[in-house]
């Protein structure tokens, strides 16, 4: 296998909503490509992206899968990613190696949800990006109306480089207004004949070239220059301000195919050997925010933009050279743990199959094979170097399920089958929480956990199931009270006394001193779980020693973290020592601490308590049509409005919602919305629950204390 130089690279991206024939589309051009000699389909389970069990199962992608081919000596390597938004994660991991985009539309649907999230991220990291028409042999092909859409979402960038001459079944020619050629499609797809477009449709192209030179040349004024002496521009300047215009996201040039017929590849794959940018044309990030360039002299360095692991191979590393070249048997150190690594053998991954190559120079993509501890994200250079890579943008996770396994003594086995999926999969998250007793799993929507929750069981042969997450209540009290504590034992020899006055009061930022108590000492406690103690000395005369406060603090604190209304952590509370009494000989820490916990929680009580609940700030967009189901669920939600936004047909809802509320609620949103809608939520503040909730709430901690 030959090296390829980083011009002879390009670096694509498949995206776009699930079922748009990305897949279908890669194993087309690879098979188009002669890298392959069969072109397998989505139906027999047969291509070459689509490689997991699970995959074929259920007849679409879950993971990002590297392909590469070879068209006429440049080698396009492709990713093929999922089109569902729960499997995000794998189409960021594409982002940081881009250079192009592809986006791929279903020409009977037009431009989807999937396709719209994907594009605005895209945008976001400013990705050059151009758009496949596919399916335009499906009887409900509509390309105008695709084409209309693409333009309402995507902006007046959006310019016809081909069009169908037909579509539907009878879909066999395209016309290409930058060729100014027709391309004509045997029955079963394949090399087209090039044909001079016919007479009928002759005043269409036209207009459509000009459409086309006239976007080109308005991003660039040489050609605007040369547009306006000699009235055109010929294929050599287009090409030229097209690789521009894409460059600088000025132009969305639009492309046709029948991927599943293998009509229309061949043009799409000179276009990126001709026209879409190399790495070189491109800049990676660093984490300090500086731009960086591929420098195929400079010293060998890669970035690790996913992990895998299989049954026979142990660790994949899938990574981009983005200095000098690498080689087996090269010592080089990970960044982030300053660890020697040495590559061992390198391959070009064709999906689940490889290839082993003998050096991989800057630009390309590649996979080693058994490089330890490597995490997506990590920069590996030359020992001692200083470099390191913006690590890759993982969505934030929208849903949380607690795990439970249904035997016991696996926990440890869990433990590492979650480190494993982790490591693998950075869109998903998973915590112990001491303080919900419950191992939680936070993902992106139900179908992303489900394939977590069939990776558990299939792959690490685990008996788990999933069962309703906590909610992580805390406790306050919401008026002032005074409490008093005696704590006094006799039994047998030493005996224990302590007595103690607390005054209790509900706390919040700037409220105003006691001066109704002599306060000696003040200590402001942030809290771990959130919110904030004040404990008070205002102790008069010496009846309790200063050695003694700590005890009380402990003993109020202890309560604080097992609160005394259902067990959940309290907050937000100002405690104030003002009285008590000691024995000489009886006095010591232990019994401060039992009076002080005992005055906390007696007070506690009597102080009118009051359980909160964690708010969630969620940010809906949705299309509007889908406005008044959404809203209307979402009072029935608590949730409280904050603003709404509309750019199109597109609507923003920012609201707050109890998370209590918020359960299963990715799904929900989806089945109201046709999938169409997406949501985000970050943690927002806690609140009082309403009374019927607290009692109930009360009562089903108790009963689960009790059990
Ligand atoms: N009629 C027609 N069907 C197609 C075409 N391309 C793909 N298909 C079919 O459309 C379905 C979805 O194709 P995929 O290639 O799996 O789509 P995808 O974009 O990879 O979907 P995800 O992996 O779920 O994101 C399959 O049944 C394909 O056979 C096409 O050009 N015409
Ligand atoms: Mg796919």
């Amino acid at each position: 296998m030959k090296v390829y130089e980083p011009e002879k690279v390009r670096n694509i991206a498949l995206l776009g909503h699930s079922g748009a024939g990305k897949t279908t589309l890669a194993e087309t051009m690879i098979f188009e490509s002669g890298t392959t000699r069969k072109r397998g389909n989505i139906e027999a389970g047969n291509t070459l992206s689509d490689y997991h069990e699970v995959e074929k199962e259920r007849e679409k992608s879950i993971y990002n899968s590297l392909l590469h081919l070879d068209w006429r000596g440049t080698k396009i390597n492709l990713i093929d990613t999922p089109g569902s938004t729960d499997f995000y994660g794998q189409v960021a991991e594409s982002f940081s190696v881009a250079d192009v985009a592809m986006f791929v539309l279903n020409s009977e649907a037009g431009v989807e949800i999937g396709t719209e999230t994907f594009w605005s991220a895209a945008e976001k990291e400013e990705i050059p990006s151009m758009i496949i028409v596919n399916k335009l042999d499906s009887v409900n092909s509509n390309f105008q109306n695709t084409i209309d859409m693409a333009k309402e979402r995507f902006g007046r960038g959006v310019v016809v480089v081909q069009y169908p001459y037909s579509e539907g079944e009878d879909f066999h020619a395209i016309i290409d207004v930058l060729k100014m050629t027709m391309y004509e499609f045997p029955e079963n797809g394949g090399r087209p004949d090039k044909l001079p477009i016919p007479e009928s449709q002759l005043a269409q192209a036209e207009l459509l070239q000009n459409e086309l030179v006239e976007t080109i040349a308005e991003n660039d004024e040489t050609l605007l220059d040369l547009y306006f002496e000699n009235g055109s521009l010929d294929e050599y300047q287009m090409t030229d301000g097209l690789n521009m215009s894409l460059l600088n996201r000025d132009i969305f040039p639009v492309f046709c195919t029948c991927a599943s017929r293998n009509m229309g590849t061949g043009r799409v794959m000179g276009f990126l050997g001709n026209v879409a940018p190399s790495p070189l044309d491109r800049h990676l990030k660093l984490s300090n925010g500086e731009r960086y360039e591929i420098d195929r002299d400079g010293s060998p360095s890669f970035f690790v933009f996913k992990t895998a692991s299989e049954s026979h191979v142990g660790d994949l590393t899938y990574l981009q050279v983005t200095g000098g070249s690498i080689k087996p048997g090269m010592d080089m150190e990970n960044r982030r743990s300053q660890d020697t690594l040495r590559i061992g053998a390198l391959y070009l991954n064709q999906g689940g199959k490889r290839v082993e190559v003998s050096e991989v120079a800057a630009g390309d993509l590649a996979v080693a094979v058994k490089l330890k501890d490597l995490y997506s994200s990590d920069t590996v250079t030359m020992k001692g170097e200083d470099l390191e890579f913006a690590p890759v943008k993982y969505p934030n996770t929208t849903m949380r399920v607690a795990l439970k396994l249904k035997k016991e003594g696996e926990e440890d086995k869990l433990g590492s089958a979650l480190n494993q999926i982790q490591k693998e999969d950075p869109s998903s998250r998973v915590e112990y929480s001491q303080e919900l007793q419950q191992t939680i799993l936070h993902g992106l929507g139900e179908e992303h956990l489900n394939m977590i929750l069939y990776q558990l069981k299939e792959r690490f042969k685990l008996d788990v199931e999933f069962i309703k997450p906590r909610i992580p209540y805390r406790e306050t009290i919401t008026k002032r009270v005074e409490s008093h504590y005696k704590h006094k034992k006799q039994s047998g020899g030493a005996g224990q006394f302590a007595e103690v006055y607390l005054s209790i009061e509900p706390w919040y930022e700037g409220m105003p001193d006691r001066d109704d108590l002599n306060v000696r000492n003040v200590e402001k406690i942030d809290l771990d779980w959130g919110g904030t103690l004040v404990f008070q000395n205002c102790i008069v005369g010496g009846v309790i020693d200063n050695r003694f406060l700590p005890a009380i603090l402990k003993g109020v604190m202890e309560k604080m973290g097992n609160g005394p209304l259902s067990g959940c952590r309290a907050r937000d509370i100002r405690v104030s020592v003002y009285d008590g009494s000691m024995h000489s000989v009886d006095s010591n820490e232990a019994a401060f601490k039992t009076a002080g916990l005992m005055a906390f929680k007696d007070g506690f009580l009597n102080a009118a308590p009051q359980l909160l609940e964690p708010l969630y700030e969620v940010e809906i967009i949705l299309p509007s049509i889908y406005m008044g189901d959404v809203m209307s669920d979402l009072s029935s939600r608590r949730g409280q409005i904050l603003g709404m936004d509309s750019e199109g047909s597109i609507q923003k809802i920012q609201a707050i919602v109890p998370l209590q509320e918020l359960d299963q609620y990715t799904t929900r949103l989806k089945s109201m919305t046709q999938g169409s809608a997406t949501f985000t939520s970050k943690y927002h503040d806690y609140a009082q629950v309403p009374h019927d909730i607290q009692k109930r709430v009360i009562e089903e901690t108790l009963a689960a204390e009790e059990a």
